[in-house]
């Protein structure tokens, strides 16, 4: 994002002055009171894939909230599997998805919706119909091989129905940082 030309450069000094006090005299308040953690949004929750990253993912959302993926890659086809992880799991999704591909798997009985999105379109479900309707924490991840040929993967997806599909292709997504958590209320 580019600030240079934010409208904030344009507000007068004095004003952005002032404005920093009130926020400063503000911070210690929020922090007392612990209500500094982002509200929950309702969704639908409007996710975009680059490579490699989910831009825009909310920390907490409400119950019910509804994914919907943008495929911004020129490339690459990107999906989002959605992972309600058990509630014994305190591990980070950024631990989660370094162990190795079997105890990974041993997490899609928990899958709660998937998304797929060709590059430079918008998604649709193939798993779920993309509400996250379970409160809890979540792992959000792409596990589509790494340089896939987008036509030959959606083709073998199709035919997996719902197993993983058999495509060419490097390392899965999250080994190049496609990966995101987020809490549902
Ligand atoms: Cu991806």
């Amino acid at each position: 994002m580019n600030h240079t030309t934010s409208p904030a450069t344009t507000i007068s000094r004095g004003r952005a002055a002032a404005m920093m006090t009130a926020a400063l005299a503000l911070s210690p308040l929020l922090g007392a009171c612990g209500s500094d953690e982002p509200d929950a949004v309702s969704g639908p929750i409007e996710l975009t894939a680059i490579d490699y990253t989910f831009v825009d993912v909310p920390e907490r959302v409400t119950a019910g909230a509804t994914l919907t993926l943008q495929n911004d890659s020129d490339k690459e086809v990107h999906e989002v599997v959605a992972i309600r992880l058990p509630d014994d799991e305190d591990r980070s999704v950024e631990e989660l998805v370094q162990l190795p591909p079997d105890q990974l798997a041993g997490f899609f009985p928990f899958v709660e919706t998937v998304l797929v999105a060709p590059p430079g379109e918008s998604g649709f479900a193939v798993e779920g119909t993309g509400a996250l309707t379970e409160p809890g924490r979540y792992a959000l991840i792409c596990v589509i091989p790494t340089g896939a040929d987008p036509q030959e993967y959606l083709t073998a997806a199709a035919e997996a129905e719902g197993g993983p599909p058999d495509v060419a292709g490097g390392p899965p997504h999250i080994v190049e940082g496609m990966f995101a958590e987020l809490v549902v209320e």
